[in-house]
């Protein structure tokens, strides 16, 4: 039997991508592949957990019965979108409790946004609508991800992401067409998270190290600016439709492109934040830390059982 050198699996490896066939786990792929799948997945994993923060933290404060539910459920779909991401990191031999250790060390990124704190209800409105709604942008495209597990995982998550946006939209609504002070409350919102939602999409394509390769790969479909502009495409009339302004005096509906023009991003701000020195990075580390500490009798027991059980079935 011909054994190949890494040459011809390389080439093997990337014609498969080229004829649009999904790689799985037991499948040969190069290191680099499989380096960057993990750091892209456990980062996209992470940020699903830390992302519950902000919004869990209103739970308590909902203001019925109703939107309390509609929070409890979608808090609880983004625990199951980490969940499903550790376990299809797992799939590339990634250890879990490794990479989380990662987060709580301070070593593994997780999505800026989430560094932002929500200081109002009408915040989880705009957690819903623009968040979820830059995420849905960027994970629609993951759908078509060359790695199977990964793409399945996001098929699902992207179902769960839409209801999200769209009671984020509800939301919003609702208080833009109430009383002056809901409105104000709405629009202070859209004020504090319409940038760091820009930024989620990451850094300008002439500056992001991993966009090239990633495309080649298939993992990513569109680049961070293309979906960046059609995120603003598809949202700019959304906040018109319910009387929001923008925050972006620069705003403008380009006839020629076919797009809106917007002002460059504060790229400084982001680079604070993913660094660490974001308004609430401390915080929602910490956070992660102590909810493994003060979970970890149940852990402990958890595995006690199980190993209890594994002997009685192989005694
Ligand atoms: N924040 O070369 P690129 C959600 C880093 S899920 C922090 O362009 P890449 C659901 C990047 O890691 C939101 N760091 O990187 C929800 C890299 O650093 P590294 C998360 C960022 O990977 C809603 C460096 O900058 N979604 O919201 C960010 O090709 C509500 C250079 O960047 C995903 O993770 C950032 N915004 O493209 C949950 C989707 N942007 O690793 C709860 C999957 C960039 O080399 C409540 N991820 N960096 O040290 C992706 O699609 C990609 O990883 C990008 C970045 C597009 C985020």
């Amino acid at each position: 039997m011909k054994v190949l050198e890494t040459t011809d699996l390389e080439q093997k490896f990337q014609d498969k991508i080229d004829r649009e066939v999904k790689i799985e786990p037991n499948d040969w792929m190069p290191d680099a592949y499989r380096k960057t799948l993990i750091r892209q997945m456990s980062q996209h994993a992470h940020s699903e957990i830390v992302g519950m923060l902000p919004e869990a933290n209103w739970i308590t404060r909902a203001p019925n019965l109703r939107r309390k539910a509609v929070l409890l459920a979608k808090v609880q779909d983004e625990a199951g979108h980490g969940l499903y991401l550790y376990s299809a990191t797992e799939t590339l031999g990634a250890d879990r409790e490794a990479t989380i250790d990662d987060l709580h060390s301070g070593k593994a990124k997780y999505s800026s946004i989430f560094n932002y704190p929500a200081l109002s209800w009408a915040d989880i409105g705009a957690i819903g609508w623009l968040v979820d709604g830059a995420a849905i942008m960027n994970q629609v495209a993951l759908c078509r991800c060359s790695y199977g597990p990964y793409a399945r995982a996001m098929v699902k998550i992207c179902k769960e992401e839409s209801f999200h946006q769209r009671q984020g939209y509800e939301l919003l609504t609702t208080l833009a067409q109430g009383a002056p002070e809901q409105k104000e409350l709405a629009q202070d919102a859209l004020n504090r998270f319409w940038w760091p939602a820009l930024m989620m999409f990451g850094p300008n394509d002439d500056e992001s190290p991993n966009s090239a390769q990633s495309m080649r790969w298939k993992i990513k479909r569109l680049t961070n600016d293309e979906l960046r502009q059609n995120f603003i495409d598809a949202t700019v009339p959304q906040a018109e439709l319910i009387g929001l302004k923008v925050p972006d005096e620069n705003l403008k509906w380009n006839e020629e492109t076919g797009h809106y023009d917007f002002t460059p991003i504060n790229w400084d701000e982001f680079w604070q934040v993913v660094n660490g020195n974001g308004p609430c990075n401390k915080q929602r580390v910490d956070a992660r830390r102590k909810a493994k500490e003060e979970g970890m009798w149940v852990r402990e027991a958890a595995l006690a059982f199980a190993e209890k059980r594994k002997k009685k079935l192989t005694a």
